[in-house]
């Protein structure tokens, strides 16, 4: 049996009932194949590929906290220390209920090698809780956000492990958390990113997933000789990810006609309205019927539908597995050239074949959202020398990062024979570098 297939069984039989990150190690090894195969005895040797998918360290610890009614309520959560090989572990935190021990390790798994593309110095680690704050109110959810802080601060710091948002986690939990981990540890440094303008955060970084992606999706066409404006886009989600997204495919000439949330999503044919989106979801933490109330031209549907939407560019941003096989059948048919994932693995691997095998441009999510960690990595420089940047400067230093992982994925791909396949590209230049940081350092 190859390397590649071996280590594959390996982290099925010893991860057992955690289909996500199988699904994360698949698509990865798979398109290492060609790399691996070429270096096959050095690496299986040094037993690279088992360290690889073998998370550093994995911490999981409760968390309790008191309801408003006084009830004491218990919830599961989890660090997942990854691999520090190019730096820090860094990466978001999840708070959903979904949130279990094998989605934060495919999360962590697909932060190492979306970290590496960004060509910054940041390890792969991943974090969260099966904690809801829908419906909670403030109060709860800076309950939650103590108590989890109280525990993780143990595991995290500003050179070791810097924590960030993802679903779930926006400003104000981001804020509860900081308060925390600086009444405990009595430090005053960027142990999280992501944080409010007032006490160091970055301009740009709520903005930078989102704007990031469209960075790259406009490099991505150009390159393929079209241009974003004038493209209708349908856009899943309507989270941060989304938001921004929306916001930026509009300012690049595009037409976001769709967004979506758990319950449902909105057709709006004239152009989503991005000042009454994000009241509706930013303020009012609403569901997305209240965007239709408010706009005349905004059909509102329930349940899942935005890929049946005649579209140029797809831009999934929600979640993971949301854009599947008869989805990826209707962008075709209805003569989408280009999706990019905002969200982490939305796509599944027979939607992403399906799409590569029909001339769809794909760029996988560790390529196409990691302008929201890449902002974070320089929050982090911003914190470290006590500065903090103009929102000019952060914004053209997220472009040209984005600009670059375009190229470092497309050159790869073209390097091993695989023009035009970008998961195969990314996950081969992200990897690379990681494998060399890994073998420089010896067995550890
Ligand atoms: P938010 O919590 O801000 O928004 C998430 C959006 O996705 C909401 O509209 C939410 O709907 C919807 N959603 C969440 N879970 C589901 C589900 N199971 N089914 C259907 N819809 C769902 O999160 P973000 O925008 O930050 O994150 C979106 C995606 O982008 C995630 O995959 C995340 O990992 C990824 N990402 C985020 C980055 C960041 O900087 N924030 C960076 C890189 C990737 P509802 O409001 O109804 O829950
Ligand atoms: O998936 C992701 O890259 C994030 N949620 C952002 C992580 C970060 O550290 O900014």
């Amino acid at each position: 049996m190859s390397y590649v297939d071996e280590v594959f069984q390996m982290v099925v039989e010893k991860n057992p009932a955690q289909p996500e990150f199988h699904q994360a190690v698949k698509e990865v090894l798979e398109s290492l194949r060609v790399v691996i195969e070429a270096n096959e005895d050095a690496y299986r040797k040094d037993a690279l590929l088992e360290r690889l998918v073998t998370p550093e360290r994995q911490l999981l610890f409760r968390v309790p906290w008191v309801d408003d009614k006084g009830q004491v309520q218990v919830n599961n959560a989890f660090r997942v220390q990854f691999n520090s090989a190019i730096g820090p572990y860094k990466g978001g935190l999840r708070l959903h209920p979904s949130v279990n021990l094998g989605i934060i390790k495919f999360l962590g798994f697909e932060q190492i090698f979306k970290n590496s593309l960004t060509g910054l110095p940041i390890g792969g680690g991943k974090g969260g809780s099966d904690f809801d704050p829908k419906g909670k109110s403030d109060r709860e959810v800076m309950a939650f956000c103590q108590s989890f802080m109280t525990e993780l601060n143990k595991y995290i710091g500003a050179d070791t492990d810097v924590p960030a948002g993802d679903i779930g986690t926006g400003a104000r939990e981001i804020g509860y958390m900081y308060g925390q981990y600086k009444r405990i540890k009595g430090v005053y440094e960027g142990v999280l990113t992501g944080k409010g303008l007032s006490y160091g955060g970055s301009l740009a970084r709520t903005e930078a997933t989102g704007y990031g992606l469209l960075y790259l999706t406009e490099e991505m066409l150009k390159c393929n000789g079209h241009d974003l404006s004038g493209k209708t886009v349908v856009i899943s989600g309507s989270g941060n990810v989304a938001i921004y997204a929306t916001q930026k495919a509009q300012q690049l000439g595009a037409k976001v006609v769709t967004v979506s949330d758990s319950t449902g999503w909105v057709y709006d044919p004239e152009g989503i309205d991005v000042a009454l989106l994000k009241e509706v979801k930013e303020v009012k933490r609403a569901r997305l019927t209240e965007y239709a109330a408010a706009r005349p031209s905004a059909e509102y549907h329930e349940g899942r539908g935005v890929w049946s939407i005649k579209c140029d560019v797809a831009l999934p941003c929600a979640t993971q597995n949301e854009l599947l096989l008869d989805d990826a059948k209707a962008l075709v048919a209805n003569g989408c050239i280009a999706v990019a994932e905002g969200a982490n693995m939305p796509t599944t691997i027979d939607a992403t074949e399906y799409l590569q095998a029909n001339g769809v441009l794909f760029a996988p999510g560790k390529a196409a959202n990691a302008g929201g960690v890449a902002t974070s990595a320089l929050e982090m420089s911003q914190n470290s020398e006590r500065l903090s940047w103009t929102f000019e400067e952060v914004d053209s230093k997220l472009k040209g990062i984005m600009v670059n992982i375009f190229h470092s994925m497309d050159d790869a791909a073209k390097k091993y024979n695989m023009e035009g396949n970008y998961v195969a590209g990314a996950n081969i230049a992200g990897f690379l570098k990681v494998a060399d940081a890994m073998t420089a350092q010896g067995i550890v």
